[in-house]
């Protein structure tokens, strides 16, 4: 493909503007939390389209944007991902897990039990493309992980941006997920985002409110 160019429009904004939306933006974004308690409210499927629009314009490497996301609202296939998410996280709570990691997820008190992937409205799954089959040739695909872990840090912003609730689940092994979805074997489960409302009354833990300071997390030169 040949270099070609295009006139970019920006939308020039006053920088006291500026000022007010960034800080508007951290004090939306700084009120997301991962729950783990939903409900079963329905979601119309356009808040859920426009959130992986806004997934799929991430920056990605050489824009071969190797990510696919599967919305599943199926309630036959919830319980199957449910029950082999669960299969998973028995093996590791109770046997692979190294002491040292369950020690660092005493404070979020989870454990094997993945009710929330049958109580939520909507799970979307998240795979990375480690390359893309095209006409049964392998085209290599760039930064996958980066390019996979922004889009899903979009995906995530927009939900909470509309209002939405949601965990970022990863039983691991996930393969499963293709097995379940029928995706091929180019795409490798990067995680399973779980989304809707909390339950009334929802709890969570509180030590996930704790954030690190500006000092702690970032270095001025
Ligand atoms: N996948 C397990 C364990 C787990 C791991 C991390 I790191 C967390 O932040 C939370 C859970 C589970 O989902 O229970």
């Amino acid at each position: 493909m040949k270099f070609e160019t295009t006139k970019f429009k920006h939308n020039v904004i006053p920088i006291k503007d500026i000022r007010k939306r960034s800080k508007d933006f951290y004090n939306l974004i700084k009120k997301r939390r991962s729950i783990r308690e939903f409900n079963s409210q329905d979601l119309d499927d356009n808040i859920i389209k426009n959130a992986i629009l806004a997934a799929g314009t991430a920056p990605n490497g050489a824009n071969l944007q190797p990510w696919h996301f599967v919305i599943i609202k199926n309630k036959k296939i919830k319980k199957k991902i449910r029950k082999a998410a669960e299969k998973e996280e028995f093996k590791f709570y109770n046997k692979t897990a190294p002491k040292e990691w369950l020690n660092a997820l005493k404070p979020l008190g989870t454990n094997e039990n993945k009710i929330f992937l049958e109580e939520a409205p909507i799970l979307i799954a998240v795979f990375e493309k480690k390359f893309t089959i095209k006409r049964k040739i392998k085209i290599k695909n760039y930064y996958v992980k980066e390019s996979v872990g922004i889009a899903t840090g979009i995906l995530i912003s927009c939900l909470h941006y509309a209002g939405l609730c949601m965990l970022t689940h990863t039983p691991s092994p996930m393969s499963f997920l293709n097995k379940i979805l029928n995706r091929p074997t180019n795409e490798k489960p990067f995680l399973l985002l779980v989304v809707g409302f909390p339950k009334l009354n929802c709890n969570i833990p509180k030590f996930a409110t704790q954030k690190k300071s500006i000092n702690q997390i970032s270095s001025w030169i």
